[in-house]
């Protein structure tokens, strides 16, 4: 689209539409996905990770979504059905949700990230749209899509790839991208063994954030040949990315040029929470002093459905031991009673008891904990009740024999693990 257009449609968001892929398990989250899907784990006290990419779209002026889901979906649904209701019929806003099986032939999952596009072509055609923004629901960020959508006009590309860079190391997780001067995409490996580094800095690579501008006309095309394409996986990382970057034109949108920051000069935050380590990480990262990641921004709010709860109450007991929590972010619902909280997240409606002490703790919703407990640097699912005296993070050797510690040494901690301890003992 010549530069002219632009001007007399500023918003491309309002001609796109965002569709969320949401199908994977994310099976490096153990027994945190063994009953949802990764989008769907809790996040920050109140929300969902989900809720930071449709927030991002909401955000960027976007109006027309779908989610793709397929495995245990039923939490994810039933969230974005509870909360989701942003958009109006009437205006032509909606928020489809696009399970796998349903269309094509029953008994047919989405064989990929691509095949879940292809599956609902007739579905996108309806939407009437020029831009469709391709996202994967499980990253932690904030970004305008409204900027790499001007990006991927202005360039004139067929497929425009969000990209950020990371240690060398770590890229091997990723689609590794080489660009030229002008930002065009000259090569890209999806998960090499050993990732190349940048011309510049050999210790750093240029990789793919999973999430794709494309003009709907032209991926429509793809899709077609991709569905009868019996040696292609179905999938943008492995198969239509690189081809588009061989025959194509494929452009490098950078992160950090549309990465919304509390202040100016504050980092580009973007975590992929697929570990129980960075899921961790990410979630104490919060009760620092000055938390990288800003939930305080009322310019770019992060939207969810959150049940009606009073506010966290803190108590002495009868004996006059407080309960009380440092640097820590406390969610409604809670009862910290003669307990003592230090950098931890606590979700809606965790209770704790006299006697016990949480120190770097990330507590899922609903959580008990009963008194004399200690816990340190752990992670505890949705609804677990701690029993009395329960000590974890002070000997690895027993926490390893009923839960599962992670390689830098976060316990999580199910009810299913306590109940097989129980049983045991
Ligand atoms: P991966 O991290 O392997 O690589 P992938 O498993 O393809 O990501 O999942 C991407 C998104 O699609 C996730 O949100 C997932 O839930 C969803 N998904 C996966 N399979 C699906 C299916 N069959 N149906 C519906 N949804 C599905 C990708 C890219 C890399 C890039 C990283 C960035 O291939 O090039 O670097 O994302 O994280
Ligand atoms: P502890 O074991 O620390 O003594 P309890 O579980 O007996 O704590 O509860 C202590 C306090 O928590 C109660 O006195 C009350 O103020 C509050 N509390 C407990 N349960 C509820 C509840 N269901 N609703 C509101 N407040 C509650």
């Amino acid at each position: 689209m010549p530069k002219s257009n632009l001007r007399k449609n500023p918003r491309l968001a309002t001609r796109s539409m965002a569709f969320v892929l949401a199908g994977g398990r994310g099976s490096r989250l153990h027994e945190l996905t063994n009953s949802r899907v990764k989008p769907a784990v809790y996040f920050g006290g109140k929300g969902r990770i989900i809720d930071f990419t449709l927030s991002n779209a909401l955000n960027s002026g976007i109006r027309k979504m779908a989610l793709a889901t397929q495995y245990k979906a039923h939490s994810l649904i039933r969230h974005v059905q509870r909360g989701w209701n942003f958009f109006r019929a009437e205006r032509n806003e909606f928020l489809d949700i696009l399970p796998a099986s349903q269309r094509v032939s029953e008994g047919m999952w989405y064989r990929g990230t691509v095949d879940a596009v292809a599956q609902n072509i007739d579905i996108i055609d309806s939407y009437d749209i020029d831009h469709i923004v391709i996202l994967a629901g499980d990253h932690i960020y904030k970004m305008d899509y409204e900027l790499m959508l001007r990006q991927h006009v202005e360039a004139g590309a067929d497929v425009t790839v969000g990209c950020l860079t990371v240690d060398r190391p770590e890229a091997s997780a990723f689609g590794c991208i080489a660009v030229d001067g002008a930002d065009r995409i000259t090569s890209f490996l999806e998960k090499p063994k050993d990732p190349p580094g940048l011309p510049d800095d050999p210790d750093k690579t240029l990789v793919s954030m999973g999430i794709y501008v494309f003009d709907w006309a032209f991926l429509r095309e793809r899709l077609l040949e991709d569905i009868s394409n019996e040696t292609s996986s179905h999938d943008f990382g492995h198969d239509m990315i690189p081809d588009i970057v061989r025959h194509g034109k494929a452009q490098a949108h950078r992160f950090e040029e549309s990465c919304v920051r509390p202040r100016e000069g504050a980092p580009a935050y973007w975590r992929d929470v697929g570990t129980v380590d960075a899921f961790w990480q990410a979630n104490i990262d919060l009760t620092d002093f000055v938390p990288e990641l800003d939930l305080w921004d009322k310019d770019w709010p992060i939207w969810t459905y959150s049940e009606q709860h009073p506010p966290a109450k803190f108590i002495h007991d009868e004996e006059d031991r407080r309960g009380s929590a440092v640097s820590s972010m406390i969610s409604g619902g809670c009862i910290i009673s003669g307990s003592e909280i230090r950098e931890s997240l606590l979700s809606t409606m965790v209770h704790t008891n006299s006697y016990s002490s949480l120190h770097r703790v990330v507590a899922l919703p609903d959580v008990y904990v009963a008194r004399h407990a200690r816990l340190e640097n752990c992670v505890i699912n949705s609804g677990v009740i701690i029993p009395e005296g329960l000590v974890v993070g002070e000997d690895p050797d027993e926490d390893k024999k009923w839960f599962r510690v992670s390689p830098q040494g976060v316990t999580l901690i199910t009810q299913r693990m306590l109940d097989r301890r129980d049983a045991e003992r």
